[in-house]
């Protein structure tokens, strides 16, 4: 089953990762460079059995990508609260008010002029993805005025059609200059795009991993922008491979690990995309039909802020 390569993974790092003070000052067991593989044939799909993995929270995630948003704004209206931490963080600390998660999050879909203030993350994956910011010069010498954004998902989804046999299949979030202006430095910062035999394969660098908690949402979105891109260009599913840099698990997902290194994995997920979208753009999440997925409990653990 290919979840035991996870499992080792997660084996490997709890007894023999290097402990290490991280950024959150949670702290975790770390290891640096490993890889996933999957095989995407057959509509098979990357979900973990070991603990129940909400795929649609994550499909939500990544249809909001697409969007080019980076407001967590219609996350919350969907009851998506995945990146409500960062926003409310830094509501907590600037205002000093001492507001509830769900509070905030209701406030940020009531209230337009608030989301706006509060709810944004800055340029992360959405805009790097669709409107990559380009410059021209502008007049007088040393100006420059902001050029047409690259929407970097269009150009490969077009490289695909016009020259499979490319290496420069490449959707990439790390834009260097516009690092310090994001809540989070892109994690899943690479996506490289390969055609072999009619397949289309994907390829994800991911240059920090929480593997007890992200890890299971990076996975599957992976493969389902993996599958996206080949329905759009009449190409069969090839493979997901995953790869990460430093590879973690938090100090205080003990409990998580104990669990799930105790469970055994079962059965095989698969999605059919009901429907054929005009374009990549186009997918909702009605479209994603999941079947024989059938997992062992959730299983909750904090995340480092
Ligand atoms: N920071 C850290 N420390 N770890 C992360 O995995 C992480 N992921 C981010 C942003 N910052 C992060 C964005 N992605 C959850 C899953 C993915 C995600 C953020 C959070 C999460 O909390 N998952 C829970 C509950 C999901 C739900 O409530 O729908 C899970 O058990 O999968
Ligand atoms: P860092 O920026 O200091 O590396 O912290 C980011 C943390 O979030 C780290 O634990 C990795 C985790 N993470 C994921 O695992 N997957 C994701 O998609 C995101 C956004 C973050």
């Amino acid at each position: 089953h290919w979840e035991h390569q996870y499992l080792d993974l997660m084996r490997r790092i709890w007894t023999q990762g290097d402990e290490r003070v991280d950024r959150t000052g949670v702290g975790t067991r770390s290891l640096f460079g490993a890889t996933i593989r999957f095989d995407l044939s057959g509509g098979a799909m990357p979900l973990l059995t070991t603990k129940r993995v909400y795929w649609k929270t994550a499909t939500r995630e990544l249809l909001w990508f697409l969007t080019g948003d980076t407001n967590i704004r219609a996350l919350c209206a969907q009851g998506v609260e995945i990146w409500t931490d960062w926003p409310l963080d830094r509501y907590r600390r600037e205002t000093g008010e001492a507001i509830e998660r769900k509070d905030f999050s209701a406030r940020i879909v009531a209230d337009e002029a608030f989301a706006r203030e509060w709810g944004d993350l800055g340029p992360v994956y959405g805009k790097q993805w669709v409107d990559w910011p380009t410059y021209e010069p502008a007049g007088e010498e040393g100006l420059f005025r902001r050029g047409p954004g690259v929407n970097q998902i269009a150009q490969v989804l077009e490289s695909l059609k016009s020259n499979p046999g490319s290496r420069r299949h490449i959707i990439e979030g790390w834009n260097v200059a516009e690092l310090p202006a994001m809540a989070l430095p892109p994690c899943h910062k690479t996506y490289q795009f390969h055609v072999s035999d009619g397949k289309l394969s994907c390829l994800l660098y991911q240059r920090s991993c929480d593997l007890g908690l992200g890890f299971a949402f990076n996975m599957w979105s992976l493969a389902l922008l993996t599958r996206m891109m080949a329905q759009q260009c009449n190409l069969e599913p090839g493979e997901a491979v995953w790869t990460g840099g430093d590879v973690h698990l938090y100090l205080n997902h003990g409990s998580l690990v104990e669990e799930q290194l105790s469970r055994t994995p079962s059965g095989e997920a698969r999605m059919t995309i009901l429907r054929r979208p005009e374009s990549v753009f186009d997918y909702r999440i009605e479209d994603f039909d999941v079947s024989g997925y059938a997992p062992q409990g959730h299983i909750a653990a904090p995340v480092a802020v």
